[in-house]
């Protein structure tokens, strides 16, 4: 059966941060540009980060970015690739600025500067003490700049495919990415789109975790397809835990409240940060915090019947703070938990929240595969989907929605560079489809005995949270990787009940979840090899970070099942090198 076929210069596959920004870029320099959304774009999970976007501009104290490149590399335990860090760090500036002049309506200081926060790990002077960094609008900073961005796109006549799923990447016979094959959810059909250029900003796959701070879309569907596409993924076994999720919901609390001066409480009522963290205490990196947390709930200090939480105080700030500074969270915790903070401290626990790992690629977007870092042709990712390696082994809280823009850019530059050089797109393999169309059968021809999605995904998610979690040990992460391959065989006969055409939201999940269903084994076989501690991956048989062995990428492939590693990058691009040290904060 052949498919309909639909041809664009450039098709990108996300319409969060990255992919608008991206296609902005690209739709700017005339290239006929198409996103593809599952949602409408200013729905993305984007819109839920609320605390800021880091930049140095010094607004309220003295910084600069060479001590935002050194807060980076020190936050990601130095698995991040230093060209990287400080292309971001450098451009910061710059891409908020750019944000501004889009129209993101920033909050202000009296003098009418950009309005800037303390966040986890962003120090001065070379970690001495937390400094303003995030530009913030109050706390929904990520709304913001979905409205912005998505304005712009409208402006550039960017096309956009909404509600639309990609299913699959097309590859010709030399490896080049060639187009996507993509189902229009709304009636079932399923296209190829063909194109000179595929950027995946497909985000992150939170939701392999039972407890998440994730949007129910971040499915992990631009890291499935790399991986069915025989591509590798990258430090896929780092995994970030917000300290601040909302206990028993799971939403996120920004860190944004301990930047205005809010900060935790054990059952005991002790502000514990400070043992854990004297320089920084509740502003110390993420990693450190939702460590810390989990030891007080581990050694019976936490808060509740169950004493399973710990809460975070905020009622000192004052109803006026709240209210101009944190609107978002206020409202999010009255709604959940029927809880004021101006009034109640609020329950929190750490939640999974950010894929430090991704599909591999360099600083400009172009997508890498292997130690050799061989360029796949046509083939960009950026934002949380991608792994350009500035988080390293734990991100910054801000530098993503950081990452999203400057990376985004960044892709659509390189993809207007290459795109320059071909006259028309390289056709399309003859068998274009055909995998896909494979894929989609076996799921409509399923039997009736074959296993439900719902059950696969909760077991999926119950191993994920029990076995990759903020600790992890040899044996629980043996266990982990048996219990994951057993669900993973257990899928291969998924059946969907709903066969229907029109908006079969079954078969969606059913897709969505074999995606996620390649993260969570990649996590978990990725951590099971790495016998150190570094960053989110706490160790507690190897507590320790061992740079002689372990100072390195691992890169997972899916058909073999199969773990290579390469070097971390350590040479910036135009400062000296910052060399590991110990990470205190
Ligand atoms: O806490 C927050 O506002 C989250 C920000 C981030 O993940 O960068």
């Amino acid at each position: 059966m052949s498919l309909p076929i639909l041809k664009f210069d450039a098709v990108v596959v996300g319409g969060g941060g990255a992919g608008l920004r991206a296609a902005l870029q690209l739709s700017e320099a005339g290239l006929k540009t198409v996103v593809l959304s599952k949602v409408f774009p200013t729905r993305s999970h984007t819109a839920a980060a609320q605390g800021g976007i880091s930049a140095s501009f010094g607004n309220s104290e003295e910084d600069n970015w060479h001590w935002h490149m050194y807060d980076t590399v020190k936050g990601a335990d130095w698995l991040g690739d230093q060209d990287s860090i400080e292309f971001m760090c450098k451009q910061a500036t710059d891409a908020v600025s750019e944000l501004e002049h889009y129209g993101m309506p920033f909050d202000r200081l009296e003098n009418g500067k950009i309005y800037q926060r303390p966040f986890g790990g962003h120090m001065a002077d070379f970690g001495k003490k937390p400094v303003r960094r995030a530009c913030a609008v109050a706390d929904r900073t990520g709304h913001a700049m979905l409205h912005a961005l998505y304005q712009r796109n409208v402006k550039a006549q960017t096309h956009f495919f909404v509600e639309w799923m990609a299913l699959d990447l097309i590859r010709d016979a030399a490896g080049d990415v060639v187009g996507v094959t993509a189902l229009e959810m709304e009636t079932g059909q399923v296209y190829i789109i063909h194109a000179k250029a595929v950027l995946f900003a497909t985000g992150g796959a939170g939701r392999i975790y039972q407890a998440s701070t994730n949007a129910f879309i971040n499915t992990g569907d631009g890291l499935g397809m790399t991986l069915r596409a025989g591509l590798p993924v990258e430090d896929i076994e780092f995994w970030q835990f917000h300290p601040t999720g909302l206990y028993g919901a799971g939403v996120l609390i920004t860190e944004g409240v301990r930047g205005e001066g809010g900060y935790l409480l054990n059952g005991d009522g002790e502000r514990f940060m400070e043992r854990y963290a004297p320089t920084a205490k509740d502003l110390a990196s993420r990693d450190v915090v939702s460590r810390a947390m989990q030891i007080e709930i581990n050694e019976g200090r936490g808060c509740g019947a169950n004493k399973d939480h710990v809460l975070l105080k905020l009622d000192h700030l004052g109803a006026e703070v709240i209210d101009q500074r944190l609107p978002g969270i206020r409202e999010i915790s009255i709604q959940f938990l029927g809880i004021d903070p101006v009034k109640q401290p609020i329950p929190v626990v750490p939640t999974a929240h950010y894929m430090m790992g991704g599909i591999p690629t360099n600083y400009r977007g172009e997508v890498i595969c292997g130690a050799s870092e061989t360029i796949v042709k046509g083939f960009y990712a950026a934002g949380e989907c991608a792994c350009a390696s500035v988080h390293g082994a734990n991100r910054l809280g801000t530098n993503s929605l950081l990452d999203l823009v400057v990376f985004g850019k960044s892709a659509g530059n390189s993809v207007i560079e290459f795109v320059k050089t071909l006259a028309e797109a390289k056709p399309l393999p003859e068998n274009a489809g055909e995998f896909t169309l494979a894929r989609l059968a076996k799921l409509e021809t399923a039997a009736a005995s074959g296993v439900k999605v719902a059950e696969v995904r909760n077991a999926m998610q119950v191993c994920m949270q029990q076995h990759a979690s903020v600790f992890r040990t040899q044996d629980v992460l043996d266990d982990g990787v048996e219990k994951i391959l057993a669900i993973y065989n257990q899928a291969q006969n998924l059946y969907i009940n709903d066969k229907s055409k029109v908006f079969n939201t079954a078969r969606v999940e059913a897709l969505e979840f074999l995606n996620t269903l390649e993260v969570a084994v990649a996590t978990m076989l990725a951590a099971r090899e790495r016998t150190e501690s570094r960053g989110a991956h706490a160790r507690v048989d190897y507590p320790d970070r061992n740079d002689e062995k372990w100072m390195k990428h691992s890169l997972y492939y899916s058909a073999e099942r199969r773990l290579e590693y390469k070097d971390v990058h350590t040479k910036p691009l135009s400062v000296d090198y910052m060399p590991p040290a110990k990470r205190v904060y």
